[in-house]
Order: C-alpha cells, then structure tokens, then sequence
C-alpha cells in the first residue's frame, strides 16, 4: 500500500482524458487500493485516477464518516439522470476552495467493481453528486470550471503562478 501524490490545479496533467481500463488485474486492483488509501489518508470523499496522475477510467467514494463505505467504479458511465441539485463541493485537486454547483440529483451509473464485475445500480445525494465530479476528473474537467471567469481565474491566481493560459 502506498499514498500517492495528488496533483494540484492548474496542472495540465488534470485536463488528460483516461482510457477505459482493458483487463482488471492485480496492477489495477494495487492501484484501487493505494487510492483508497490516498483517499482516506488526503482525507477525502472521492478520488478518480487521473488525480494521482495514472490516465485510466477509474473512481473510487467512500461519503461514510465510518470509512465503511468503499465504492470502485472502473469504466463508469451514467445510463440516466433526473433532477437537479445544489451542493457545496470541493477537491483535492484545488485545496481550499469550495464553491455551490449544481448537478443531476438523481443518476444510474454503470461499471465493473474492484473485481472486474460488472455492476449497475441507482444512486442520489451526496454520492450521486461525488460520483458525477469523479468522472468529470476522468473526462479532464474540473468543478471550477463550472464556476464564472472571474471566480476561477482568482483562484488560479491563488493556487497556481497566475499562468496567462485559460486552462
Ligand atoms: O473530498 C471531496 N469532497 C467533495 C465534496 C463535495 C463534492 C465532491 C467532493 S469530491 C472531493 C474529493 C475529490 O477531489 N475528488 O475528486
Ligand atoms: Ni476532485
């Protein structure tokens, strides 16, 4: 087991898009496992691959207090969504910023667990919204950048150099 580094908006590594996971074996099942320790140790509610720099359609949440939780998603994908909801989110990728967005309350996702075995299943709140930000990392999309101009290039200047690129 190992904790792994997190990288930090605006590193462009954070805009890749991941590439489906082929076969799960026991790299990718030591991956899942470092994640959750990352996770639990940042600490966290979610993680997705690309945020320890490993470009690979992989998330994990775990929104318990408790720890007891534990959700891998690996090739996820919405089959269908419904509502729409508010929430406070952050990220370990942009440290100490949270901001209100809104997103689908209700979703379906489809994927293969830490197994290999494909699973379907209905989802809402707190971890219907982790899920949906846990994709959009695998898809090279922040929560900020749901956010106005204005809002994020203050915090780029806050996290980053103040680098001239939009990214
Ligand atoms: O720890 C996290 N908290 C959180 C709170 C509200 C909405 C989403 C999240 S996910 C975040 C961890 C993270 O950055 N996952 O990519
Ligand atoms: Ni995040």
């Amino acid at each position: 087991m190992a904790i792994l580094q997190i990288l930090h908006y605006p590193d462009p590594r954070l805009r890749n898009t991941a590439t489906p996971v082929t076969g799960v074996d026991d790299e990718i099942q030591r991956l899942v496992d470092d994640m959750f320790e990352t996770m639990y140790d940042a600490p966290g509610i979610g993680l997705a691959a690309t945020q320890v720099n490993v470009h690979k359609r992989i998330l994990i949440t775990d929104v318990s207090e408790s720890h007891d939780a534990p959700v891998c998603l690996i090739n996820p994908s919405i089959l269908a969504s419904a509502g729409t909801e508010q929430m406070e989110e952050g990220c370990l990728s942009v440290p100490g910023v949270f901001e209100t967005i809104e997103r689908a309350e209700q979703i379906r996702v489809q994927g293969l667990d830490k197994t290999g075995k494909a699973i379907e299943f209905d989802v809402d709140g707190l971890l219907a919204v982790c899920i949906q930000h846990e994709i959009d990392h695998l898809d090279g999309k922040l929560f900020v950048d749901y956010l106005s101009q204005l809002k994020r290039s203050r915090i780029r200047k806050k996290l980053g150099r103040g680098q001239k690129q939009s990214l």
